[in-house]
């Protein structure tokens, strides 16, 4: 199978992670080293290993182990690489609400015809009513050839072997393919991408207006691929890759270096002659095989669980725990800036959304949001961590340093202190017994609550109203 040395060597590598002592400068680099010597013996464009190496290198030596050992972290960075080397994305599927044509196109041989029926029967078992198309006006009987495939897969085909021209024979089937839901349109290979072959399926792309187009590129193909992948690329909107003969001893890395020159993902992958010898192609469960790791799948979603632990945590312990200071109401206020404006936040909100909340009102909190922001600038770090500290003479420095008032100042300082009440509840429930949480169904009851927890009359009152009208 293609790629069986390359997946050879990179499991070498990785069992000589697992069993080091200690995961260190000096194993990166032998680690990195082995890789590129695996890519480039696989075929795999220079620049691209080099690109693909200072990727793991960098991310190895500079990045959080996010709760993983760092044997585990360095596997993950491996394997997270190569598969976004072989394109990520979202899966390809079909549009719904309008006809599927799907376009391929690649030099000579490397399986585009028979690809044609393989998608074919791939998606009529998948309920699509499909027809091919075949516009190689080139190679001596590619018509019948596809006829031949289509029968197989009791598929219906369109061909015209007097027309030599790609447009005339797409426009003269036009009308009959209307009542299709998918057109495989099959084009026609050279043995090199010349300006005539550019040509014409420039013009048959033009007229037909396919919703995809596949590049077709044998597992066999050699480095010279990536040129043509790159004219391609110029003339024509590809956004998927299909290779084929993945089943033979090719070397692949011509192939995927190609594909990374086109910058689309691996879409389907031919495994061999017969008309459903063909699958989607995933780049991650490809890269898991490759690699040859049964627990690998085991070790990526502790990776994930790891880091989304660690965002819960943080979170968790910036809302609980009584340390909570400035310095997290200031990251709190960045990432809520980042979220977008306070409006668009509250839309988001299940329940609020539908609320009608004066707009103004809104718009103030956001200024008030924004001098805050200032104020912040605009105290040390320790001020952040000790807010309590800050006295007259201090307010008066920050208020003159971030352009703003003493009033705004206190009043951050104000609400700073009121959340912190809030959060000191959450951590003692207890403080809450008294409070009738099960019943409260009415804003009056929200206000009791809010009161209780040291909030104005007032500033209740004002919010409430901006929440009703
Ligand atoms: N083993 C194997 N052979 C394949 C696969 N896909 C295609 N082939 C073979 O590759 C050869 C060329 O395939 P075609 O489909 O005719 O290629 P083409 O791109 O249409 O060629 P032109 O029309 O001449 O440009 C045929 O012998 C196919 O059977 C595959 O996934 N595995
Ligand atoms: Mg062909």
């Amino acid at each position: 199978m293609v790629l069986d040395k390359l997946g050879d060597s990179l499991k070498h590598t990785l069992s000589k992670i697992k069993n080091s002592l200690t995961v260190d400068r000096t194993l990166v680099e032998e680690v990195v080293k082995e890789i590129q010597k695996s890519l480039l013996s696989s075929d795999v464009n220079v620049r691209l290993v080099l690109e693909l190496s200072k990727k793991i290198r960098d991310r190895a030596v500079s990045e959080n182990t996010k709760g993983l050992n760092k044997k585990e972290h360095l596997i993950t960075i491996i394997y997270e690489e190569l598969s976004s080397f072989l394109g990520q994305g979202e899966e390809f599927t079909l549009k719904e609400d309008k006809q599927n044509r799907l376009l391929l196109v690649g030099l000579y041989g490397q399986g585009k015809t028979t690809t044609a029926a393989k998608l074919g029967h791939y998606f009529k078992k998948r309920s699509q009513k499909v027809a091919l198309l075949s516009t190689d006006t080139w190679r001596p009987a590619a018509g019948e050839q596809l006829q031949q495939l289509g029968k197989q897969a009791e598929i219906d085909v369109y061909t015209d072997p007097q027309e030599k021209d790609p447009v005339a024979i797409y426009e003269k089937f036009k009308a009959q393919l209307e009542k299709y839901s998918l057109v495989i349109i099959d084009s026609a290979g050279r043995d090199f991408l010349n300006d005539e072959l550019v040509e014409e399926i420039s013009k048959l792309n033009e007229i037909a207006q396919p919703t995809d187009t596949f590049l077709v590129l044998g597992a066999d193909v050699g480095q010279t691929a990536q040129k043509q992948a790159q004219m391609f690329k110029e003339r024509l909107d590809i956004n998927g890759v299909i290779i084929t003969k993945m089943d033979g001893t090719g070397k692949g890395g011509g192939a995927l270096s190609a594909c990374a020159v086109v910058e689309a993902p691996v879409r389907f992958i031919g495994v061999g002659e017969k008309i459903d010898e063909f699958e989607r192609f995933n780049s991650e469960r490809f890269v898991s095989e490759l690699l040859g790791m049964g627990d690998l799948e085991a070790l990526l979603e502790k990776a994930k669980l790891a880091l989304d632990e660690n965002k819960a945590q943080d979170m968790q312990e910036r809302f609980m725990s009584g340390k909570f200071d400035l310095n997290d109401m200031y990251e709190q206020l960045k990432a809520m800036k980042k979220m977008g404006s306070m409006s668009k936040l509250i839309s988001m909100i299940p329940g609020l959304g539908g609320m009608n909340i004066d707009k103004s009102q809104l718009s103030v909190q956001e200024q008030k949001l924004k001098v805050w922001g200032y104020v912040m600038d605009s105290m040390t770090a320790y001020e952040k961590k000790h807010p309590e500290e800050i006295d007259f003479s201090r307010t008066r420095r920050i208020a003159s340093g971030s352009g703003t008032d003493a009033s705004d100042v206190r009043e951050l300082l104000k609400q700073f202190k009121q959340m912190k009440k809030m959060m000191h509840m959450f951590k003692n429930p207890s403080d809450m017994e008294d409070m009738d949480m099960e019943n409260m169904k009415n804003p009056q009851d929200m206000m009791k609550m809010m009161k209780q927890m040291g909030m104005k009359q007032k500033d209740l009152k004002k919010m409430m109203k901006g929440a009703r009208r």
